[in-house]
């Protein structure tokens, strides 16, 4: 099992990278999602180099914790980030969604090491999440987290709901939801496609324990998935709030970069601008 990386900068700089390497992917396959992989980059480091128990060299580990993402579409982050955890080597990220590539345009169940489930219809991972939860406590009497992905768009789905509401029935204590709450989705603001607020209230209502937290704050991120992992009588939503595409300054904030890959003069600005950011302005290449 890797050590857990605790130091603060050293997160951001591998968060960084993982930013670096969504671009570079999108732009080699010529479409993709840009937004929300951006925008997840913070939460994805704190999970996998710091909170979760696992072992890249050890996928199939019976005693790991699981992550599910639900929110498919925004599969360009869980690649690049198990690429630089070290699952399977960085190369693979330059045959994204390629004819034959493991690595599709929406996650695959073991299409390569690391990835737990198969979503591209909104809302049914988090169904996946619960039953894989509930099984683990119930017949495995295992401690395993299941830490599932979701979006804001996400809450729109009926099935979103059924699933929630079964796992407060349980009061499943190993299941964690890291609810992506960018405010936009496929074609608009949250706000004015399907009104969601108060989402806390909501969950609350639904007898979860909410948290909230900058998902850009990744120490803020790490501290409330130990907060949720102590917390025993009821499953925890940690609604991260976070800016779609960020890092990127011509992407943040916007919903038209929500299923749209940067181009080759908009990916060199991209990446000039995450390297500054991550303070190593270095020549572009293009590996
Ligand atoms: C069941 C289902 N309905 C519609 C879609 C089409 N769709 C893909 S992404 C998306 C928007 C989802 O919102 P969110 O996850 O918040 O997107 P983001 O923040 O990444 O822009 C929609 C409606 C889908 N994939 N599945
Ligand atoms: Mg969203």
């Amino acid at each position: 099992m890797p050590k857990p990386v605790t130091e603060i900068k050293e997160l951001y700089k591998i968060s960084n990278e993982i930013r670096e390497n969504i671009i570079k992917s999108l732009e080699k396959a010529g479409s993709g999602h840009s937004a929300g992989p951006l925008g997840m980059a913070d939460v994805f480091t704190a999970l996998y180099f710091n909170v979760l128990r696992h072992d890249p060299k050890r996928p199939h580990w019976r005693d790991r914790d699981r992550v599910i993402l639900s929110a498919g579409h925004i599969v360009p982050v869980w690649y690049a980030t198990l690429a630089e955890a070290g699952y399977f080597p960085k190369r693979e990220l330059w045959t994204l969604r390629k004819l034959g590539s493991p690595l599709q345009g929406h996650p695959e169940y073991h299409s390569i090491a690391g990835i737990e489930n198969t979503a591209g219809p909104l809302g049914q991972g988090v169904s996946v999440a619960v039953g894989m939860a509930y099984s683990l406590r119930h017949f495995a009497k295992s401690n395993q987290q299941v830490y599932v992905i979701s979006s804001d768009g996400e809450q729109n789905e009926g099935q979103t709901w059924e699933a929630v509401m079964f796992a407060a029935k349980h009061r499943l204590p190993n299941l964690t939801m890291l609810m992506d709450r960018n405010n936009i989705q496929i074609d608009g603001a949250t706000e004015e496609v399907m009104p969601l607020d108060s989402i806390r209230a909501k969950y609350e209502a639904f007898n979860w324990h909410v948290i909230e937290v900058d998902g850009h704050n990744i120490k803020e991120v790490v501290d409330a998935c130990n907060q949720a992992k102590a917390i025993v009588e009821r499953p925890v939503c940690i609604i991260c709030h976070t800016i779609p595409g960020k890092g990127v300054k011509f992407m943040e904030g916007k919903y038209q970069w929500h299923g749209k890959s940067p181009k080759g003069a908009e990916a060199r600005v991209a990446l000039r601008q995450l390297r500054t950011m991550g303070g190593k302005i270095s020549v572009i290449d293009s590996e």
